[in-house]
């Protein structure tokens, strides 16, 4: 029986090897990739996020635990990729310009490309101008992630230059923490979700 508490501490406590061993045995024993992942490692990053919020850790905590979050994630990353099965249309997904934060993007993106879509993925610190140049060479979806209020105009600035360059049929869609319904809508964007799970939804409804 997986233990998601102990999978969540080991993440906060930056145990990248125990985090890999515990994710492989959980995997082993048949439990779903999504779980581990939403019940495991996402609980264990949300909780070393307040803990920064309160000063309680500091930024080389916060990266030591997002390493161990990512040690979990190589092992689900192919798991949750099979899960998917017909390809579902393009999407280019960045984290935008000045931001670097990637692991909710980097949720987004294999969340995407477990629903079998084709994910151009162009990192982080992404300019308006290479989301248009995504655009410009196919994507149907442009995927925006911001988790800082001073790099969500980024957001708008892409937009703006989307559709100043006539690529009206090219959707777009935005989230990460700090971005809202209210200021999807403000900005036109096609859509808004507050997590991986559900953008895969949205995608889906965009492109159908
Ligand atoms: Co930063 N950081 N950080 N940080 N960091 C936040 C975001 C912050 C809220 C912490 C805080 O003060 N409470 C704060 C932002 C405040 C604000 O703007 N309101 C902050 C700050 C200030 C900073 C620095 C400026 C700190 C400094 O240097 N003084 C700096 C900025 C660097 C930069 O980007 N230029 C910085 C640096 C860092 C680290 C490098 C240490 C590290 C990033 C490591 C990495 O990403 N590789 C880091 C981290 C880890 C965080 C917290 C603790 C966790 C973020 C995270 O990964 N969450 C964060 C505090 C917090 O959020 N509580 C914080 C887990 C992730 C799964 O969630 O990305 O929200 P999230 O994704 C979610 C949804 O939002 C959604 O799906 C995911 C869940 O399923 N989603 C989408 C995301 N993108 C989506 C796109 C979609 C749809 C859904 O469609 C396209």
């Amino acid at each position: 029986m997986a233990d998601f508490r102990a999978i969540a501490d080991a993440l906060k406590a930056g145990r990248a090897p125990k985090v890999k061993a515990q994710v492989q045995e959980a995997l082993n024993e048949g439990v779903s990739a999504s779980d581990i992942l939403n019940q495991g490692l996402v609980v264990g990053m949300g909780e070393i996020g307040e803990l920064f919020k309160k000063n309680e850790v500091y930024v080389p905590e916060v990266l030591i635990a997002a390493r161990a979050m990512y040690a979990g994630l190589d092992l689900l990353k192919p798991v949750l990729a099979a899960s998917g099965a017909e390809p579902a249309g393009k999407v280019a997904i960045g984290t935008v310009q000045g931001d670097l934060h990637d692991i909710g993007k980097n949720l987004v993106s294999m969340m995407m490309e477990g629903a079998g879509f084709e994910v151009n993925d162009l990192g982080t610190d992404v300019a308006p101008e290479k989301f248009v140049e995504a655009a410009e060479n196919g994507a149907q979806i442009i995927c925006m992630s911001a988790l800082l209020t001073t790099t969500m105009p980024s957001m708008k600035a892409t937009i703006e230059q989307l559709r100043a360059k006539g690529l009206t049929n090219v959707k777009v869609m935005v989230g990460g923490a700090p971005v809202t319904q209210a200021f999807a809508d403000e900005i036109g964007a096609d859509a808004y979700t507050d997590d991986a799970a559900s953008a895969v939804d949205a995608a889906k409804k965009l492109v159908c």
